[in-house]
């Protein structure tokens, strides 16, 4: 089924778990589908106009047709509960300890993905919203010791390979949606509050971010670019970019 549904590769250590789901939901799904159109069939037939049905307007009570819908809200129940939720609840718990992670900023906004590092010294500088202008756009505070060697890019976000990253996602306007399709990753960015999404790169490659929420009439072009590299890449790019 994997190989049918065309999804993008799998990059990340999650994303096999995530693909389970995804195969078992359209299992599910096609049962459902064969099930009406043959259910379809049968009606077609059984109520063609040369048999004279006589119409009756109070829907069907049938022993079968509630134990199709029954059967539907079971098979629906047992993907939550010993399918969806157990999977859902592993990624939460799993949560990497902060030492052992990359720690990325991404700050969306009409319609532009903004991405801080924290630098050398693995500290974000603060960031103040009065001092956001289209030349900082992250209202970075350089009054800040730690916000000095700060890196900031738009659109370009950059991660290193076999090690879990945290990215602390915000926004500064609507609500926009961060997606990472290889990674299986999607997480709304919501204005006032910081959601944290993390996973681990376990291939480089070069992608694509979209924001899978609609957020406003340029939304089509919320286009941003990741970059999964080896550690000595990712270290050698974030240096050239805090101009070191
Ligand atoms: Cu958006």
């Amino acid at each position: 089924m994997l190989q049918w549904l065309g999804l993008p590769v799998e990059a990340s250590a999650q994303a096999p778990s995530i693909d389970r789901i995804i195969v078992i939901v359209h299992w599910l799904m096609l049962a459902i589908f064969v099930a009406w159109a043959l259910f379809f069939v049968y009606v077609l037939v059984r109520f063609r106009r040369g048999a004279h049905p006589r119409a009756i307007y109070e829907g069907t009570s049938g022993r079968w047709a509630r134990a199709g819908e029954i059967g539907v809200v079971v098979g629906e129940v047992i993907l939550l509960a010993f399918f969806s939720i157990p999977t859902w609840s592993a990624r939460v718990d799993a949560f990497p300890t902060e030492q052992q992670s990359t720690i990325v900023r991404v700050v969306g906004e009409q319609f532009i993905w903004d991405v801080h590092y924290a630098g050398r010294d693995g500290v974000f500088g603060r960031t103040q919203l009065q001092l956001v202008t289209p030349d900082n756009p992250l209202g970075l505070d350089m009054s800040d010791p730690a916000a000095r060697d700060d890196v900031w890019t738009q659109n370009q976000l950059n991660l290193p390979v076999g090690r879990p990253v945290i990215i602390e996602l915000s926004s500064k306007d609507v609500i926009h949606s961060f997606t990472l399709p290889q990674m299986r990753v999607k997480q709304d960015a919501i204005p006032g509050t910081e959601q944290r999404v993390w996973f681990t790169p376990t291939r480089t490659g070069e992608w694509e971010i979209a924001c899978s929420q609609l957020c406003g009439l340029g939304h089509y072009r919320m286009r941003g670019f990741y970059t999964i590299q080896t550690q000595a890449d990712f270290d050698a790019w974030l240096s050239s970019q805090a101009g070191l």
